[in-house]
């Protein structure tokens, strides 16, 4: 048909990209690109024309509302994704990659992650379900029940009012950054490196909201609810439902928050109102928050059973089957960093680079990081800075020197605190997680 040509003519244009991206969906598989981009209901609704979510989630993806969407075809390449760009534009997000599946999940590219605190522009998108619409910051409410002592239903007004307003540096990396790298494949997002951000959040501390609830003894886990909704469009179906033991939720670190980078919290990061729980798996981190509710069980709700953020509780060999009983829920998050300048591939006619990135590590500190340009064979030590609170990254520096002209590649290592490095081979699981292997850069020195 007609979709069909339409498709055909950009070949040329989007074969320039060899990242795996929206537009080669569209090119493949358009009413499947529909469905990633724009939600299953969009998909189904573009056989008539684009209405409720379906048409919110485009025009926020092509960043302004469709005066004529009733006219556009289902599986059409929208043009603002057509004309050979290989990034999704997304309104208020800049250079993010769009990865193959589900309603947008987007990454950044590491040395767009240079920055100390990482803009919202830059902040990497994962979603489950379809983010909702219409919401209205003022009238939101909040509702912390379950067992405790009183229940609390709160304005955002009222967590400004009632609590300490705080503002903090915290890492969000998703448990399955680094899934592209597993041999043999694992399923889901194919994260390489930028699942990972470090913005600067505005909220009320988590544990004072809980304590002001009142924690009853019996409580031993979280459960987080929140407005987005199902794939599949089914009222009550809830996309993801996880939480954290108690002793976690009590960290002074953690944040119910309303502001990221000094403004409103983007709409694909949880506007207005979400969880920021930093050194665990972004999954804890609950987006567009309505509810906590206290449990005296592990929370069982989406994504916290089966094979979902779990992962084997002994080692395991690449491909190995694993039963489910010997799954366990993936809680602090290992040390990692990442190399954000410069850019991998580079070409440099000096003998001297510097060297820069992030290294973080769950809830615990890094010690050190240190730097290869020869495989591995000897390190040195970069500097290191301090996190600036507790849940940040820390920075480190060097300057390498090269010996002679050639291909290298740069390696970085970080160590935590207990005096655990990062390994050189992937941990493999068989979801594909917590990948914290050496993160490797190319540099051709000529
Ligand atoms: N309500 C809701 N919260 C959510 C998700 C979601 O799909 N829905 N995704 C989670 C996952 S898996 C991650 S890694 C982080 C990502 O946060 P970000 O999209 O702001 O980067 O949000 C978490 N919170
Ligand atoms: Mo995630």
């Amino acid at each position: 048909m007609s979709d069909k040509r339409r498709s055909s003519d950009i070949t040329k244009n989007a074969s320039q990209s060899n990242q795996k991206n929206l537009l080669d969906l569209y090119l493949e598989n358009p009413d499947k690109a529909d469905e990633v981009a724009f939600g299953r209901k969009a998909y189904s609704d573009r056989r008539g024309f684009l209405k409720g979510l379906g048409l919110a989630s485009m025009a926020a993806t092509l960043g302004g509302y469709i005066p004529f969407h009733r006219n556009m075809p289902g599986g059409l390449i929208p043009a603002a994704m057509a004309s050979g760009m290989p990034d999704l534009q997304i309104q208020g997000k800049d250079g993010l990659l769009i990865l193959n599946d589900r309603p947008v999940n987007a990454e950044t590219p590491p040395h767009l992650l240079d920055d100390e605190v990482t803009p919202t522009a830059r902040h990497f998108i994962r979603n489950n379900g379809v983010p909702p619409v219409n919401v209205d910051p003022e009238k939101w409410l909040l509702t912390i029940d379950g067992l405790v002592n009183k229940s609390l239903s709160l304005k955002i007004s009222d967590l400004k009012k009632h609590f300490d307003v705080v503002t903090k540096n915290l890492v969000l990396e998703c448990g399955g950054n680094g899934r592209a790298f597993f041999e043999p494949k694992a399923s889901g997002n194919q994260w390489t490196y930028g699942a990972v951000a470090c913005s600067q959040w505005t909220g009320v501390r988590l544990a004072d909201v809980l304590k002001a609830a009142g924690v009853q003894e019996e409580v031993v886990y979280t459960a987080h609810y929140s407005a987005d909704s199902h794939l599949s469009g089914k009222p009550g179906k809830l996309p993801i439902s996880r939480g954290v033991p108690i002793e976690k939720a009590l960290g002074a670190e953690n944040l119910i928050a309303f502001e990221m980078n000094g403004a409103p919290l983007h709409p694909m990061n949880g506007a207005p109102l979400r969880l920021v729980i930093p050194g665990w798996p972004g999954s804890c981190s609950q987006k567009w928050l309505t509810r906590i509710e206290l449990r005296n069980q592990v929370h069982d709700g989406p994504k916290m059973t089966g094979k979902a953020y779990r992962v084997p509780n002994h080692p395991v060999a690449p491909g190995e089957k694993v039963e489910e009983k010997d799954f366990a829920i993936i809680e602090e998050m290992p040390v990692k960093s990442l190399i954000t300048f410069p850019e991998n591939n580079v070409e440099i006619r000096t003998d001297e680079l510097e060297i820069r990135g992030h290294a973080w590590a769950g809830d615990r500190l890094v010690k050190k990081v240190e730097i290869s340009i020869d495989f591995g064979a000897t390190w040195q030590q970069a500097t290191l800075n301090q996190p600036v609170n507790q849940g940040a990254w820390q920075r480190f520096k060097t300057t390498v020197k090269f010996p002679q002209v050639g291909y290298y590649e740069v390696w970085a290592k970080a160590t935590d605190e207990q005096g655990i490095s990062q390994p050189f081979a992937i941990n493999w699981n068989p979801k594909g997680y917590l990948n914290n292997s050496f993160h490797r850069i190319a540099v051709r020195v000529v």
